[in-house]
């Protein structure tokens, strides 16, 4: 190994433990407040937005609800996601590939994480730079479309190994683009066995009603208290 070989390992590995330190106090804070948080990553485009629009728009009749959305510039996915009438915050990273819990920490600075129930957090597109990335979070979705290929899994397969649950997006237009989906959920417990796996189109609602019943019941009312019924 060159000395450039070296250097380059030990920056990353001093880079990572500082996330994880900002990481860990995210998530020690994040449980104290009583909000359950959830991330979501994925190849630029593959829908992650959409389902969020989708996601808050159906929890905040109910639910406290807010997100964060990481993307190199724009805040065009802001602009979306305030259309379900709930709190957004853009993160604009400049030419940084990932959200680093350090950014997620100082967007949240002068909120009250107390008066939320949940948080989305949207990551930059990218299918392999946010995998190392702790943000904190309860729970770390990897979204990957049914357009993308099959195969991605097997390629990506970190981004998976570092996600909870598997959503297949835009399920809508599987048969237009001959997407084998056994071969996508196979891939997909191929890299990760016993993988939760979801199916999900934001443009014809198709299995939010699986994913709300799985965010729903993953956010532990024992430890949070009782759900705070908005009016
Ligand atoms: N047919 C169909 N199109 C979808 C669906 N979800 C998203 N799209 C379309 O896919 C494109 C990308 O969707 P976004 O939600 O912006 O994807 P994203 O992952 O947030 O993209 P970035 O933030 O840029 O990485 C848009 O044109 C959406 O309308 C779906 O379920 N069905
Ligand atoms: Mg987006």
């Amino acid at each position: 190994m060159s000395i450039g070989e070296t250097r380059l390992v030990q920056v990353r590995t001093k880079i990572l433990k500082q996330n994880d330190v900002v990481a860990r106090e995210l998530r020690d804070t994040f449980r104290q407040s009583g909000v359950y948080v959830a991330s979501l990553v994925s190849s630029p485009g593959a829908g992650k937005t959409a389902f969020l629009e989708k996601t808050l728009s159906l929890l905040a009749p109910r639910w406290r609800v807010a997100a964060l959305v990481g993307d190199l510039a724009t805040d065009n996915d802001a602009m979306r996601l305030r259309r379900s009438g709930v709190p957004v915050r853009q993160i604009t990273t400049g030419t940084v590939c990932h959200l680093e819990a350090e950014m997620v920490r100082q967007a949240l600075s002068d909120w009250k994480l107390a008066e939320l129930d949940y948080l989305f957090v949207e990551n930059v597109g990218n299918l392999v730079c946010p995998a190392t990335f702790d943000l904190g979070e309860q729970l770390r979705l990897v979204l990957f479309s049914v357009t993308e290929g099959e195969d991605k899994p097997l390629k990506y397969p970190t981004i998976f190994n570092t996600a909870d649950v598997a959503v297949i997006t835009k399920v809508d237009l599987a048969a237009a683009v001959e997407c084998d989906l056994a071969a996508a959920r196979r891939n997909i417990l191929a890299v990760r066995p016993g993988m939760r796996i979801l199916e999900v189109s934001a443009k014809t609602g198709q299995g939010l009603d699986a994913w709300l019943d799985l965010v729903e019941s993953a956010r532990p009312a024992a430890s949070f208290g009782e759900p705070k019924l908005l009016a």
